[in-house]
């Protein structure tokens, strides 16, 4: 791929469902200002960054290992000793991006798509790994509450099994190579504060009823 290739990739993806189809556990206004400002802005940034990389003459060969790539932890190290600002507008609009991208198809209406338990290989994996599914949540939550400021709580694949984590920022799984994000809750602020005001605890309920689990299925199927 070249780094033109990979920086044509940096659009805004439409959301895969209206912006009311999460209501009532994520309002309407929320998801539009989320996804046509947020998700937007980010997009608009990391395009600009990824051009900036394209014209450094000692770094544009990063680009052309693709877009995640440029966002994994030894390329922005790599970046950051030529040119620390790029590598940090790089870090968040490129994790923002990608981290966005990640989480519209991570929900689904709920009853259609959305909410339920997790079946098949996946529950087996949860089951072994966090004991069951509500402890499973309970410990996904806990790693929400516990996040302070802003971030994500992921659920990842690596290559010793299912891991469980939290993130600051717009950092995420695309940092560490080797490692597929399958379930990913942003608790910026952005992302609740108009319905649930300062409880993040209530947001974090009530998402269960759209977390789109036979995408997360797909995405862990496709990581072995
Ligand atoms: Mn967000």
């Amino acid at each position: 791929m070249s780094g033109a290739e990979a920086k044509a990739e940096i659009t805004l993806p439409p959301l895969p469902y209206a912006d009311n189809a999460l209501e009532p556990h994520i309002d309407a206004t929320t998801m539009k200002t989320h996804h046509d400002y947020h998700h937007g802005g980010y997009t608009k940034k990391f395009s600009g960054a990824f051009d900036k990389l394209l014209a450094h003459a000692a770094l544009k060969s990063l680009a052309d290992k693709g877009v995640a790539a440029v966002v994994n932890t030894d390329s922005l190290e790599a970046i950051r000793k030529v040119d620390r600002g790029l590598a940090g507008a790089l870090q968040n609009n490129g994790g923002g991006w990608i981290n966005h991208t990640l989480f519209w198809n991570n929900m689904a209406p709920s009853g259609n798509g959305g909410g339920g338990e997790p079946t098949g290989a996946l529950a087996e994996a949860i089951n072994g790994k966090f004991g069951d599914f509500a402890s499973f949540k309970a410990k996904f939550a806990s790693e929400g509450m516990t996040r302070f400021g802003s971030g994500w709580v992921w659920l990842v694949k690596n290559q010793d099994g299912l891991a469980l984590y939290s993130t600051p920022n717009q950092d995420g799984p695309h940092n560490n190579p080797g490692e597929t994000a399958l379930l990913g809750l942003d608790v910026w602020e952005h992302a609740y504060y108009l319905k649930y005001k300062n409880r993040r605890d209530s947001y974090i309920d009530a998402w269960w009823n759209v977390v789109n689990w036979p995408e997360v299925q797909k995405r862990y199927d496709s990581a072995q």
